[in-house]
């Protein structure tokens, strides 16, 4: 339970961080940050191998400190210093670690999912064994890519696993504004793959319904899509003021989000020692911005590399 508490309070005190660096200008362009839904990331790449691969959508920094990216070079990217991970030119919108399998970050809705079956396909062909994961949220799965990816992976049987992160909201828009049937489970049988619901606020729920998909999918038979309910305690982007939600939401989403709901379970030491690990947690997100700041920034004549059109 303390390592889940860790990873857990490792991923929200990163986002604080984030957004304090954004907020006094340290953090170029848009931040989206995922405090609330870090029980996702952490329960699915607890099933997961080293050698398997990982998308996720722009609101993916829990997925990649998951998948164990340098904090460091994290913040160093996103604040457009000379990173290890894409030389500050992605920064946290579209950024990637390949060595970590971390195929990337993607700020264009649903585009990670076809991303994912090219990785699901070359490791069938090459019979790898590995295992694709990606992660989108329900404002996704109306984007043509994603069903038709869905379709894909069925009919070839690719070791892919879809997690919709269903947080309910659009950017602004509830999702019961945009979809008509708002289970998005539902979606699973009509291309015959299996469909679970989970609890995305529950690391235990989350991993559980993982590791069946993970089995399914080494073992040759298939893509799985995992529902996970969940709610943002943010904004979905940095500066926005949320005037959309409805009175009691977020207070409600704060009472039951995976770090408070391991706080209210503990006991007194246990509660001493999740304290520990905080402070602990604390100072190496304060070393990891340290190191960063240390950090060069490109060099201007660089300002054209990689741009390819
Ligand atoms: C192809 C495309 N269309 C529209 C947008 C604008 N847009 C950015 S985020 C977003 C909502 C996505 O919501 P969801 O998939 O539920 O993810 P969440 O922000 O809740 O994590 C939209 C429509 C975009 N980035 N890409
Ligand atoms: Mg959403």
């Amino acid at each position: 339970m303390e390592n889940t508490f860790r990873e857990l309070c490792r991923i929200r005190l990163f986002e604080e961080r984030v957004l304090s660096l954004k907020e006094g200008g340290e953090i170029p362009g848009s931040v989206h940050l995922c405090n609330g839904q870090e029980a996702i990331p952490v329960g699915v790449l607890s099933t997961l191998e080293p050698t398997d691969w990982v998308s996720a959508t722009y609101r993916g920094h829990g997925w990649a400190i998951a998948r164990g990216v340098s904090l460091s070079q994290l913040f160093a990217e996103f604040m457009g210093r000379e990173s290890d991970l894409n030389s500050g030119r992605a920064g946290s919108p579209f950024f990637s670690s390949l060595k970590d399998g971390f195929l990337g970050e993607n700020s264009i809705v649903g585009a990670g999912a076809p991303i994912a079956a090219g990785a699901a396909l070359s490791a069938k062909i090459k019979a790898t064994g590995q295992v694709v994961v990606v992660s989108f949220g329900d404002g996704a799965v109306n984007q043509g890519v994603v069903p038709e990816t869905l379709n894909l992976a069925a009919v070839l049987d690719l070791p892919l696993i879809f997690i919709v992160e269903n947080n309910v909201y659009s950017e602004m828009s509830p999702i019961k504004d945009m979809i008509r049937s708002t289970t998005l489970v539902e979606r699973a049988p009509a291309f015959g793959i299996p469909g679970v619901s989970v609890d995305g606020n529950d690391v235990q729920a989350v991993a559980d319904a993982s590791y069946q998909a993970v089995e399914r999918a080494r073992a040759g038979k298939g893509p799985t899509l995992i529902e996970a309910k969940t709610a943002r305690l943010v904004g979905h982007y940095s500066g926005d003021a949320q005037q959309y939600r409805p009175a009691g939401d977020l207070a409600q989403a704060r009472l039951d989000e995976p770090i408070a709901r391991l706080k209210l379970k503990a006991n007194s030491d246990l509660a001493a020692q999740y304290k520990a690990i905080e402070d602990e947690v604390a100072i190496e997100i304060e070393e990891a911005v340290m190191s960063a700041r240390a950090m060069s920034t490109p060099n201007s004549t660089t300002a054209k590399d990689h741009v390819y059109a």
